[in-house]
């Protein structure tokens, strides 16, 4: 069984296997440094992304062109790591992690990702 509080790139790693296969250069047991600091990267950008949430094709231009281009991650894995951002939100804030913010949340996140995977095509 998972620890609840597992951060949610570490939930991606563990949960869905094929991820993994984009981070073949890196530790990826749960906690190590390269997962921490990848997580910590990801979660900044969505701190970022919310800054600019009434443009975020601008606000995550330079992101979208990385992933799209450079990583050309399936963009299926986008609502993969979404659905873990929630579930380690919902563990840590079960009192603030209400029906609406979890709506809230799920809204931004597919827009997050909408962007981030709207120049493969
Ligand atoms: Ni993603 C690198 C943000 C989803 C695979 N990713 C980054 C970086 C940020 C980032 C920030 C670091 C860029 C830099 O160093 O210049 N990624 C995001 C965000 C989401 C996301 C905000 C979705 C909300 N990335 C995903 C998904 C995958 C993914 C779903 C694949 C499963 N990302 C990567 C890979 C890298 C990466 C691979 C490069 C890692 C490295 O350091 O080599």
């Amino acid at each position: 069984m998972l620890p609840r509080n597992r951060p949610a790139t570490s939930k991606l790693f563990a949960c869905f296997g094929q991820t993994r296969t984009y981070f073949s250069h890196f530790d990826l047991s749960p906690g190590s440094a390269d997962v921490k600091r990848h997580g910590g990267k990801v979660l900044s950008a969505i701190g970022e992304a919310a800054k600019h949430i009434d443009d975020l094709d601008m606000g995550l231009s330079k992101l979208s062109d990385l992933h799209a281009y450079n990583l050309r991650v399936d963009p299926g894995n986008f609502q993969l790591l979404s659905h873990c951002i929630q579930t380690v939100l919902a563990a840590h804030f079960p009192a603030d992690f209400t029906p609406q913010a979890q709506a809230a949340w799920d809204k931004f996140l597919a827009a997050v990702s909408g962007v981030l995977t709207s120049k493969y095509r």
